[in-house]
């Protein structure tokens, strides 16, 4: 990790082997970028962690992980207006929580200059969604540019900043979970770092900075000038290509990855169509676009997610009256998922059935690979609170789940957390189903980032509007999900040390009554608790603590003499009824072909939280097994 600290603050340039977001970080460096903000999420959390190996006091950036991704682009936008080219990124749905103050950026003369980088998540691997965030460039007339690989990030990043800069506007760099995670040797130029200038140059006289009224309209003037200006720029800009295959039979217009699948599968393609491979996505150049429909008889707009360029495209084609036939996604039902070689090699087979030779049957037929649903790790705080809080609830109970590990408690043997939307929904929509429902009790569910990111307001609606609901922090210290991040409530940001906002003291300074709380380990003492909360008539909150298991157990291995303990089960005790695998679900424990249960040595952290789960205590006390493998 230090290495890459090392590696990414180099003077001279060198080539290396690294992700998308990592080069993403050198990128910044060389950019001369000097604040950076974001708010955690796939498939963006690893820009952090590259940022994390450079030391603090040699960072020529500032950066912080904010509340939430509004609270993070109104830090970063407030930095640039001083003056400092700046940059916020998060995970795709983000937007959807900064896009209240993120619609308003190209209105702005943000005189530093401001990147925001995107994690979109074509085929949902990591988001309750795939929402393509073209959409809001739109919307919000802000230009976006679309790296394939992490050479391209790096390269682009460089651009959208220096553009960014020059025009003092917000640009979008536009990834993809497979752009970010995606391997690629990077050749990085210079870094000559300059003395930084940190006198704060905000001044109205560079504004109207206040969107209001009749003042809106030359600030979407404004935007709408810029736009067109960069418009112009990708009529010539080296980031808009063409890959000359010498055929006026057939062309294809790309971007992204659906670019870098394009040309795996077209290896086998006796005769390859031209390719126009789009850098800038938003706005497109209109005449780079006219010249290659006008020399080419049938153009394919190959693109993920949704057809925003062929609905550009077509509508260009159509003003110009152009005979070019135009293949899209109006013609082909693939609106989902990544364009992996796979998907596209199937999308172009029924666009152009002669340009591919038929798929060879592989030798050795393909076996799929067996789904593993995601479950809570060995020792997950999480597990215990479901284990007894499911004891206190009955099947008429409406259980209500929010975004994070707990949100696992969906599934068997479980089963709590029926319905889900998005960060900070549960209490809004449990105030929702507990309205007119006098028999149903509703509780909700809500982890500790997600009480500060956008939990909250529910909160104090629920207090305001007198709902009658029960609200459970699943509090474990730490934004777990996404990778162990610190919030409000963990004693740490990213750079430092800080005071703990602790939940209790927020609820209490709300006027919550009445406030339970328990480590969730403390099981028939949850339950207890859970009883009593529903019971009460109004809003109550349960606060079931347990830290992340995941994140002390990997502390804990680091330390010197760490020994690993482990539980077993006394088989002469065990008598078969099954509790630790059927209602408890540590995955620690599995069934044998004599209906037995054993330890899985490779899983057990020897929390012994499964211990009070046995009635008949076969489960004995973790011991010392030695230092872990
Ligand atoms: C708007 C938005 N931002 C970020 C994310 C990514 N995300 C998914 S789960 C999660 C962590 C939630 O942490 P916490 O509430 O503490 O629950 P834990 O995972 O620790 O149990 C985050 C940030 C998201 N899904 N939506």
């Amino acid at each position: 990790m230090k290495l890459m600290g090392e590696m990414l603050l180099r003077k001279e340039p060198f080539g290396e082997i690294v992700m998308g977001n990592t080069a993403l970080v050198r990128a910044m460096v060389e950019a001369g970028t000097r604040v950076v903000t974001s708010y955690p999420g796939s498939p963006t959390p690893e820009i952090a962690t590259a940022i994390g190996t450079i030391p603090k006091d040699r960072r020529p950036f500032y950066f912080q992980f904010s509340t939430n991704e509004k609270v993070a682009t109104e830090v970063a936008y407030g930095a640039a207006l001083n003056g400092h080219l700046s940059t916020v990124f998060f995970k795709s749905v983000g937007l959807n929580v900064a896009a209240d103050t993120f619609v308003q950026l190209s209105l702005m003369n943000i005189i530093g200059g401001m990147v925001v980088v995107l994690g979109d998540d074509p085929g949902a691997n990591s988001s309750q969604n795939e929402q393509d965030n073209r959409h809001l460039a739109h919307l919000s007339y802000t230009p976006v540019f679309e790296p394939a690989s992490p050479a391209e990030v790096y390269l682009f990043y460089k651009a959208a900043a220096r553009l960014s800069r020059e025009k003092q506007m917000p640009v979008i760099v536009r990834l993809t979970t497979h752009v970010c995670h995606a391997k690629e040797r990077v050749a990085f130029g210079l870094w000559s770092p300059k003395a930084p200038d940190d006198t704060p140059r905000f001044d109205v006289a560079n504004g109207p900075y206040i969107p209001l009224t009749e003042l809106t309209f030359p600030m979407k003037a404004r935007a709408l000038r810029n736009l067109e200006a960069v418009r112009n720029l990708g009529e010539t800009t080296e980031l808009n290509r063409i890959v000359d295959n010498a055929n006026p039979a057939r062309g294809v217009i790309t971007m992204g990855l659906p670019f870098l699948s394009l040309l795996d599968v077209l290896q086998a393609a006796p005769r390859k169509p031209d390719i126009l491979k789009l850098g800038i996505v938003y706005p497109i150049p209109r005449k780079l676009i006219i010249d290659f429909l006008k020399a080419h008889e049938q153009v394919k707009i190959l693109e993920e997610l949704d057809n925003e360029l062929e609905k550009e495209i077509k509508l260009l084609a159509y003003d110009q009256a152009l005979k070019t036939r135009i293949i899209g996604k109006l013609d082909d039902e693939d609106w989902m998922g990544e364009y992996t070689p796979d998907k596209v090699a199937g999308v172009l087979r029924r666009t152009w059935p002669d340009l591919l030779p038929e798929p060879q049957a592989s030798a050795a037929p393909i076996r799929a690979v067996p789904s593993r649903p995601a479950q809570m790790c060995p020792g997950c705080g999480h597990r215990s609170a479901f284990h007894a809080i499911k004891q206190a609830l009955s099947d008429a109970d409406i259980t209500v789940a929010d975004i994070g590990c707990h949100t696992l408690g969906y599934m068997p043997p479980y089963n709590i957390g029926q319905l889900l939307m998005c960060m900070g929904a549960s209490t809004g929509m449990g105030a929702g189903l507990s309205l007119f429902n006098t028999t149903r009790r509703v509780v909700v569910f809500l982890g500790d980032s997600t009480f500060f990111h956008a939990g909250l307001p529910g909160v104090i609606n629920a207090l305001f509007n007198k709902h009658n609901l029960t609200l459970i922090v699943m509090e474990n210290g730490t934004t777990a999900m996404t990778g162990h991040q610190d919030h409000a409530a963990s004693g740490r940001n990213f750079n430092d040390v800080t005071e703990k906002i602790p939940i209790r003291r927020v609820l209490e300074g709300l006027g919550v009554e009445p406030i339970f709380e328990i480590d969730t380990y403390q099981q028939k003492g949850l339950t207890e608790m859970v009883k009593k909360a529903v019971a009460v008539e109004g809003f109550s909150v349960v606060i079931a603590r347990h830290p992340c298991m995941l994140k002390f157990t990997r502390q804990a291995r680091k330390k010197p003499n760490y020994q690993l303990r482990q539980v077993d089960i006394d088989q002469s005790r065990c008598q078969r009824i099954h509790d630790c695998v059927a209602r408890f679900g540590c995955p620690t424990f599995t069934r044998n072909e004599d209906d037995g249960v054993q330890i899985n040595p490779d899983l057990c952290i020897g929390d012994g939280s499964c211990i009070q789960t046995c009635p008949i205590q076969a489960i004995e006390m973790p011991k010392i097994v030695g230092p872990p493998s």
